[in-house]
């Protein structure tokens, strides 16, 4: 297999794009289609200020290192959820984090949420009842609290994540076997910002895990490989799979289920919910939108903790 580019041998073949290229065509290839997406949906400019959010893994470290190629002011936050489960994930992750910034002489904040809370994300899910299985849901709303608030203290305009078309592939399909609207309404490659609360995109949402995992070995950047131990039966990874089975016999289709989403929403599909969607209001402890009555999910969240420690200490 040639490069199409300059006719060397192919380093990456992709069927889904009737494209093979070399290493050196292959770096510079997905910057710039990087840089298309961020133009197209109009996820940023020059002028502002990003914050990505690192967990050391492939797809959030080659992001990091694709926007700072591309000249983009993007500083790093990476959350310590204090996960150690026999492979000191969390610290291993952190390390390599670290790493990745200093070589780059990038910026990065540090959020450990045990010295934030008082306790790491494995001993809140633990006693909350979210996290009577796995500690996913627990995670979650943390990872996305933290990220909203360091992002509002700090100044930033908006708040960028590693995620590809494999995880947003599978989000949509998951979301779409349970017709979840307000799930499905604000899913895409930009969520507008609110006073408070910075705009979230997605630049790699259209680029494929092997695209992703390619580029990061190819760019020789040095990633976490464990998956988070909480993940491996994760039902996304189970929609993963199936997505993938279908994309071996008809290349292509991750990403026109994808898309054709996308065109379908711009077209009106959940036109009439738009202004449900637009009914937040500021959390009255910590100020972060929400939509239910009171306070959000995460203080209500550390209010119930709160109780049980007075519960259990008195
Ligand atoms: S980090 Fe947290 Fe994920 Fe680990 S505990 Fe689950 S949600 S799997 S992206
Ligand atoms: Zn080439
Ligand atoms: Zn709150």
């Amino acid at each position: 297999m040639k490069c199409r580019t300059c006719g060397g041998k192919a380093a990456v073949n992709m069927r889904q794009h009737k494209l093979a290229l070399c290493k050196e065509h292959y770096l510079e290839w997905i910057p710039g289609q990087v840089e298309r997406f961020i133009e197209k949906y109009a996820m940023f400019t020059r002028q502002e200020k990003i914050l990505v959010a690192v967990s050391g893994g492939k797809d959030s470290l080659s992001l990091w290192d694709i926007l700072q190629r591309l000249g983009y002011q993007a500083d790093g936050l990476y959350i310590c959820l204090g996960i150690d489960e026999g492979i000191h994930y969390s610290s291993e992750s952190q390390r390599l984090t670290e790493a990745f910034a200093v070589a780059n002489g990038l910026k990065l904040h540090v959020v450990d949420i045990q010295k934030e809370y008082g306790q790491t994300v494995p001993e809140y899910a633990h006693r909350t009842h979210r996290g009577q299985t796995k500690p996913c849901s627990v995670c979650g709303l943390i990872k996305r609290h933290e990220m909203n608030r360091v992002a509002r203290d700090l100044g930033y305009d908006v708040l960028a994540t590693g995620h590809n078309l494999d995880d947003e592939a599978a989000t949509l399909f998951g979301n779409t076997l349970t017709w979840s609207g307000d799930y499905l309404l604000r899913q895409g490659p930009v969520l507008p910002g609110t006073p408070g609360l910075a705009r979230k995109v997605k630049p790699l949402c259209r680029l494929y895990e092997r695209e992703m995992l390619a580029y990061a070995l190819l760019r020789g950047i040095d990633y976490i490989y464990d998956e988070c131990p909480f993940a491996e039966d994760a039902t996304s990874i189970y929609y993963k799979e199936l997505l993938n089975r279908l994309e071996n016999d008809r290349p292509g289709v991750k990403l026109s289920f994808y898309l054709t989403f996308l065109e379908a929403r711009r077209n009106g599909l959940f036109a009439d919910r738009e202004q449900v969607a637009a009914e937040l209001h500021p959390c009255p402890r910590c100020g972060q939108p929400t939509s239910s009555d009171g306070l959000c999910s995460f203080c209500k969240m550390t209010d119930r903790l709160g109780a049980a420690t007075t519960v259990k200490e008195g």
